[in-house]
């Protein structure tokens, strides 16, 4: 007798889709079969049952010069489990007088009080903490092996430091995740375009060409190899990186990309919006031109990038307005936490670019695999019973007001998705059903990750 089972649904995995009931037992996943009986059932008929998707990349209450982005571990995860995420992973930085440990309990505390999903954390190096990568063993060691770099930002490496952060890296048997940009050629065109009156949010883009992601990506991916050490290419929205990451995987080498939504739908046309409209999508890499998109599609269809993440860092009107009359001070960052996985099966599968067992892979399995999720990611015996029941048919057209994200905007507005969870499961519990969030803050358990 289980405690849950999930009856007369098909199971997609990343691998293959079937018929089976799932029993739940406790935490886990106790038994795939037929004629499974608990203490509850669910008529899961016409549905999908996939893993929790998961999301490696948001920034959760995170300080960003004068602003905090605006969804707290509360309302994110809340947000995040209404779209059928049931992981992420989100950031710590280091104080100049704080060791990184102390900076990893001061985030886990924090997370720890809000979370209602499970949460890893990525260790930010930035400059001052050149001088600790003797501390990086420790940080693995506490279930945080993946490590952000910077090359933008006041927090980007210098081309030396980050030759030294690989090499300290690959010594704990890391997972460098990094963001590729050019930062001098960035802020000279910045420089030159407000120097001419250029200071609409028109200008974010042609500030940040794809040359200069290509060309951070091209440089990274170059110091990885001579280190011997993999990498994951964070946020890649042009098709100049994704040639880098093809190239290095056809030499067989362990480098990895992934992609948001905010460049697989929507195009820099954005930009040109009125007031603080065109601000809104001010986000970095910014979004490009129309045929990028289909670009970014076709690499997650041909494995030249492996996953899909949100890079969710949502500000609000009153915040991204501040830089309206000089876009190089508007907060970056766009809001996506909730709706990247019902978005990629509409446009993903349902549009024909990619399986929905692809679907899976780049939303749910391989984030798991590749960041160390021992126990999500998949649907097997002994895995969490992290689990989404998907209406293939519920049709849900995305506004602020359908969506739970606190940033009360959305990129996605107007947009109708065909497919959206109707069930969300975390560990056993449920924490989404019919539209309504059952659970309280502070469930969500911090998950030490260990990179194979
Ligand atoms: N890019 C953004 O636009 N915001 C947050 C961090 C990032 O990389
Ligand atoms: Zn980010």
């Amino acid at each position: 007798m289980f405690d849950l089972v999930i009856k007369n649904g098909k199971i997609v995995t990343a691998e293959h889709s079937y018929h089976a009931d799932i029993g739940i037992f406790g935490e886990q996943i106790a038994a795939i079969g037929t004629g499974l009986s608990g203490r509850r059932e669910v008529d899961a008929a016409g549905k999908l049952i996939t893993p929790g998707a998961i999301d490696i990349h948001v920034h959760l209450e995170m300080p960003i010069g004068n602003f905090v982005s605006t969804d707290d571990f509360f309302t994110g995860t809340r947000a995040a489990a209404f779209g059928g995420t049931t992981a992420i992973v989100d950031f710590v930085e280091t104080q100049p007088a704080e060791t990184m440990l102390d900076a990893l309990a001061a985030r886990q505390s924090l997370a720890d009080a809000r979370a209602t999903i499970d949460y890893g954390l990525h260790m930010t190096i930035g400059p001052a903490d050149i001088a600790k990568l003797n501390q990086l063993a420790a940080v693995a060691d506490a279930g945080c092996p993946s490590f952000k770099i910077y090359m933008a930002y006041g927090l980007r490496l210098h081309d030396g430091e980050l030759l030294q952060a690989l090499q300290a890296i690959r010594r704990v048997g890391g997972l460098p995740v990094v963001h590729a940009e050019n930062w001098d050629v960035i802020t000279t065109l910045m420089q030159q375009h407000l120097a001419r009156g250029n200071t609409t949010p028109h200008w974010h883009p042609r500030s940040r060409p794809e040359l200069t992601e290509g060309e951070a990506a091209g440089r990274v991916i170059d110091l990885a190899e001579f280190v011997g050490v993999p990498v994951h290419i964070f946020h890649v929205g042009c098709q100049s990186v994704v040639a880098r990451i093809a190239d290095a995987r056809r030499r067989g080498l362990p480098v990895t990309g992934e992609t948001c939504p905010q460049y697989l739908l929507v195009d820099d046309s954005v930009y040109d919006r009125p007031g603080v409209a065109g601000a809104l999508p001010v986000c970095a890499p910014p979004i490009r031109p129309r045929p990028e998109q289909e670009n970014m599609w076709r690499a997650l269809a041909d494995d030249h990038l492996q996953l899909v993440t949100t890079d969710h860092c949502p500000f609000t009107p009153a915040e991204k307005a501040t830089g309206l009359d000089d876009f190089s001070k508007i907060p970056g960052g766009v809001p996506g936490i909730e709706a990247r996985f019902p978005l990629l099966y509409t446009f993903g599968v349902r549009a024909g670019h990619f399986s929905e067992n692809r679907w899976v892979d780049v939303a749910c399995t391989t984030p798991a695999r590749m960041l160390g999720f021992a126990r999500k990611g998949h649907i097997a015996v002994g895995y969490d019973a992290d689990l989404v029941i998907f209406d293939p048919e519920k049709t849900v057209t995305i506004s602020p007001e359908t969506l739970h994200e606190s940033a009360g905007w959305t990129l996605y507005d107007g947009m109708t998705v065909r497919g959206y969870p109707a069930m969300t499961l975390s560990r056993g519990e449920i924490l989404v059903e019919d539209g309504a969030f059952l659970r309280q803050p502070g469930r969500g358990n911090f998950v030490a990750r260990r990179i194979q």
